[in-house]
């Protein structure tokens, strides 16, 4: 039986998928809620909470009692890891740890304590900063200057000097906390430091969620000395040098062999970015199809046929774990934005998508919305900034069903907005995360692409990519016969655009482009 185990550390939930390569099957499909099942970190939304609305920092010894959590319920599920072939995963992209002690002095786990508790003493910061960070704006203006200026930072990372990337964050901290940066001998992405607690070892950063830290040369595949200089003192003796995604990082601890009955030398994969992942999971590896992906983030992302830049500046390029690159274009206010108006009007996921579906009409009556609950990526909005603007009803907030409509039709006009540049095919566009469940979502993304909307069969498109990597690196199976048997489209829950309401949505987008142009910095 050749199985194949699937992680995802995203920000709300840590996920296991595994597929069996002989039915055909995906076996098993699990997550860990942080906010649910780790109350005590004091993070229902996956971090901590802070005053200043820029930091947002998260435990990563959260994410260490996760992985017990989860793996715990495999095996209570009647899982059999002993059955798997070969180990992946994904991360939250840019998020970052920071260790004392390297995992290579670690030598073994001893199941006899918690993982956490062995943990604890090799980290040399408490928390991690993840995406969701924006308090690097200055660190970001320091490194590009240093670096060339823009341009140069883009032409070499992909990338503007962005404020979620870790090499800002990492600058922040050596210059906030010199002591601790001293003690600091090794930095993990998310990804890489879940490998490494899987490994016991230190598992080396991938070329995927590498370039997602202003620190990747991405024409040599190597950290680029003039970004290293820019970014802190001794930081290359910090970093391992990165590897391709399909590399071999280690075996499975014996820790795991012994608790949660892996089979001894069970191959672990370089894990990498939760987005790259997903672009595996999608089965779009390959140039032509364009993915959305509805998380706490919003995404849209497609692998690229040639490199091309954001001329914006808010665009990114990833390394594509099956060679060559992606491009993506983040959006903080996705999930969380959609959670804030269904809360502050009382409506659950049905009403949401009723009230979308039955009671508004594309366009909301001129109704417009600029949902930025938290400061915005894409575009850049520094601090948190929400305007209304229509009728009395709608500003004065007694439409909840308009205020439902409102926030996901600026979502969807801003992501067909900022995500021009990447110049790939958008129609049929591929929806994954947990709001392409919503009718409604999918109702106004397809009028607003004018494209074909389509979720897939299975759900957690990361961890899918995952066990689809493993299998890829482990069994030697071809990217297009995994995304042939795994990743198959829902054609029955696709949505069709309806021609009529295009003029309505091109006219809605110069409304919301006239009102961003004038908050823009
Ligand atoms: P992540 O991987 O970033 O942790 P997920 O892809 O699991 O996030 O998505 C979690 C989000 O999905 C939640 O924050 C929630 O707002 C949203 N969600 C779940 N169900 C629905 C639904 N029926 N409609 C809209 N959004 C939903
Ligand atoms: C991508 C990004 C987010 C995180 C969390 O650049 O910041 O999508 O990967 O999912």
């Amino acid at each position: 039986m050749a199985r194949y185990l699937g992680l995802d550390a995203s920000t709300q939930s840590l996920s296991a998928l595994v597929i069996d390569m002989d039915t055909g099957a995906v076996c098993a499909n699990h997550s860990v809620g942080f906010g649910e099942r780790l109350p005590q970190y004091h993070s229902p939304k996956g971090f901590l909470v802070h005053d200043d609305p820029r930091v947002r920092h998260s435990d990563p010894l959260m994410w260490v009692e996760a992985l017990e959590l989860l793996l715990e319920d495999l095996v209570k599920a009647s899982v059999d890891l002993g059955s798997v072939r070969g180990v992946s995963g994904a991360g939250q992209q840019h998020g970052s740890v920071y260790l004392a002690r390297s995992f290579d002095t670690v030598g073994a786990w001893s199941t006899e304590r918690p993982l956490r508790d062995q943990v604890q003493p090799l980290l040399s910061r408490r928390t991690s900063p993840i995406w969701m960070d924006s308090a690097t704006s200055v660190e970001c203006a320091e490194i590009a200057r240093a670096a060339g200026g823009d341009d140069r930072v883009v032409a070499l990372t992909g990338s503007r000097a962005i404020e979620r990337f870790t090499g800002p964050q990492i600058r922040k901290f050596y210059k906030d906390s010199p002591a601790d940066w001293a003690r600091t001998c090794e930095i993990h992405l998310v990804s890489s430091f879940m490998a490494s607690l899987l490994t016991a070892h230190s598992a080396p950063i991938d070329l995927g969620d590498g370039a997602g830290m202003n620190l990747l040369d991405l024409g040599t595949g190597t950290w680029s000395p003039d970004l290293l200089d820019a970014t802190a003192p001794g930081l290359k003796a910090k970093l391992r040098p990165p590897v391709s995604c399909t590399t071999r990082v280690g075996v499975v601890a014996d820790f795991f062999v012994k608790k949660y009955g892996f089979s001894p030398d069970t191959p672990v994969i370089a894990f990498t970015g939760d987005n790259p992942s997903s672009l595996v999971g999608m089965g779009a590896t390959r140039p032509g199809t364009a993915v959305i992906s509805l998380g706490t983030s919003d995404t849209v992302f497609a692998a690229m046929a040639a490199p091309r830049t954001d001329p914006r500046g808010y665009g990114h390029v990833f390394g594509n774990p099956a060679g060559n690159f992606m491009a993506l274009a983040c959006f903080a206010n996705g999930s969380l934005a959609r959670e804030e108006i269904a809360h502050r009007f009382g409506l659950d996921w049905d009403a949401f998508a009723d009230g979308i579906l039955k009671r508004t009409r594309p366009g909301n009556r001129g109704n417009l919305l600029l949902p930025f609950f938290v400061p915005e990526i894409t575009p850049r909005v520094p601090v948190p900034l929400v305007r209304w603007f229509g009728s009395e009803a709608f500003v004065d907030g007694h439409d909840p069903y308009a205020a439902a409509r409102a926030v996901v039709e600026a979502q969807a006009l801003s992501l067909r907005l900022y995500s021009r540049w990447i110049g790939e095919d958008m129609n049929p566009i591929l929806v994954t995360g947990g709001a392409s469940c919503n009718p409604g979502i999918l109702r106004v993304l397809a009028d607003v692409f004018q494209a074909r909307i389509v979720p897939l069969q299975v759900s957690n498109s990361s961890a899918l990519g995952g066990a689809l990597r493993a299998a890829q690196a482990v069994g030697g199976t071809a990217w297009d016969e995994l995304a042939r048997r795994f990743s198959a489209p829902a054609n029955h829950l696709a949505v069709k655009p309806d021609p009529a309401t295009r003029a309505v949505y091109d006219e809605a987008g110069h409304e919301l482009e006239r009102r961003l142009n004038e908050i823009l910095v």
